[in-house]
């Protein structure tokens, strides 16, 4: 069977490497749509060689429509995804409008991919900043047991979108030329006070909850138990996280302490040999020659990138990582694409019946 597949952002930071990752998939695709705003009606992309005009999403894009791949913002999901359902295509969305609900699977597919199982119509793709992370510690946690982790980000401006690495580059320009930097993007879209990302670090990424930390700590938290665990509020293992936007164009940092299982001291070496057999992830870790993870060499790889393991010399049991990952394709548009393969793999790209209601 081929399938008739939709890409909604299609023209986004996310939506233009979810086109160049289905291109190089193993799903057969009979047909492409690729869908965007107004703004974008009329524009030419390509796939695989061939023109293909991107038309405005309307809730009838998706007649006859197999499979969605989602990347145009929450509300836009929230508006249009229970359409494709009601008309019977299975959708994975990027966004985070659907992460919590109890009906959606949160999948990372080396990780957790027997939650596709039983899917009503939409499987949510993680917060990019969660999947890398789940990416260096699932092996971990297989072998050893995991208690707790505190993390500390260092993310790329590509994850607020095309505008926010269109607005470090002009402003890096700027810097440079003596002229001030025009910040409207970052932290977030739309807030009253804009920043500039530029030789600086803005500890805010999304906006505040009433606690005090970002709503993108927030996802950290929660998907992390949701993915591990399958409940979004279990307390077997202890999360906490600071976000902080860095002036890299792509790929996300992440700087994890965490606690491995009750009585279990597993060393550096063993961990290492752990994470080395985990699929998607490449261990980089020999201090000795300088070699660690960096920004510039994972962006473009679908693959996870683990380094700097070491146990916490005060702390049995407890150990830092150094990870980094392609925001745009491990932790965006190739998990996304990687669970449509895995819903294709396992025949599951048809929708439940009654499942559109648990949407309406
Ligand atoms: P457009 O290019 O027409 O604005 P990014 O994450 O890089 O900011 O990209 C957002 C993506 O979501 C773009 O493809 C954008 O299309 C799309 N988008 C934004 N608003 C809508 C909307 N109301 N309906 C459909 N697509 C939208
Ligand atoms: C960022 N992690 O770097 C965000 C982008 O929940 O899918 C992804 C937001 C999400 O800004």
């Amino acid at each position: 069977k081929a399938y008739v597949v939709a890409i909604l952002g299609a023209t986004g930071a996310v939506g233009t490497r979810m086109i160049e990752q289905l291109e190089q998939s193993t799903i057969p695709v009979k047909e492409v749509h690729l869908l965007a705003s107004s703004r974008s009606a009329g524009k030419t992309l390509t796939f695989k060689g061939q023109p293909v005009t991107v038309e405005e999403a309307t809730p009838d894009s998706f007649n006859g429509v197999d499979l969605v791949l989602a990347s145009a913002g929450g509300s836009v999901s929230a508006k249009l995804l229970p359409e494709a359902v009601k008309r019977g295509a299975v959708c994975v969305d990027n966004t985070s409008h659907f992460r919590m609900d109890d009906n959606v699977p949160l999948v990372v597919p080396e990780v957790n991919p027997d939650a596709l199982n039983h899917h009503n119509g939409i499987i949510a793709d993680p917060n990019c900043s969660t999947i890398q992370m789940m990416m260096a510690l699932e092996p971990v946690r297989r072998a050893f047991g995991l208690r707790r982790i505190i993390v500390s980000t260092y993310q790329a401006a590509s994850g607020a979108g095309q505008s926010a690495i269109n607005e470090l580059e002009d402003e890096a320009r700027d810097y440079l030329a003596d002229k001030p930097m025009n910040a409207a993007v970052l932290p977030v879209k739309g807030a009253e006070h804009h920043y500039p990302l530029a030789f600086n670090l803005l500890p805010q990424i999304d906006v505040f909850e009433e606690d005090g930390y970002t709503h993108e700590e927030w996802k950290m938290i929660h998907e992390t138990k949701k993915i591990m665990l399958g409940d979004k509020n279990s307390p077997a293992i202890k999360v906490t996280a600071t976000c902080v936007r860095v002036p890299v164009p792509i790929a996300h940092g992440e700087s994890v302490w965490f606690e491995v299982g009750a009585g279990n001291t597993p060393s550096a070496d063993e961990l290492r040999a752990a994470m080395s057999g985990f699929p998607g992830l490449v261990v980089q870790d020999d201090p000795a020659n300088q070699v660690y993870p960096q920004p510039i060499n994972a962006a473009g790889s679908r693959d996870t990138f683990v380094g700097r393991i070491r146990p916490d010399q005060e702390t049995p049991g407890a150990y830092n990582l150094w990870v980094v990952s392609d925001n745009l394709l491990k932790g965006a548009a190739w998990n996304a694409v990687q669970i449509a393969e895995e819903l294709v793999a396992r025949d599951l790209v048809h929708v439940p019946a009654g499942a559109a209601e648990k949407f309406m």
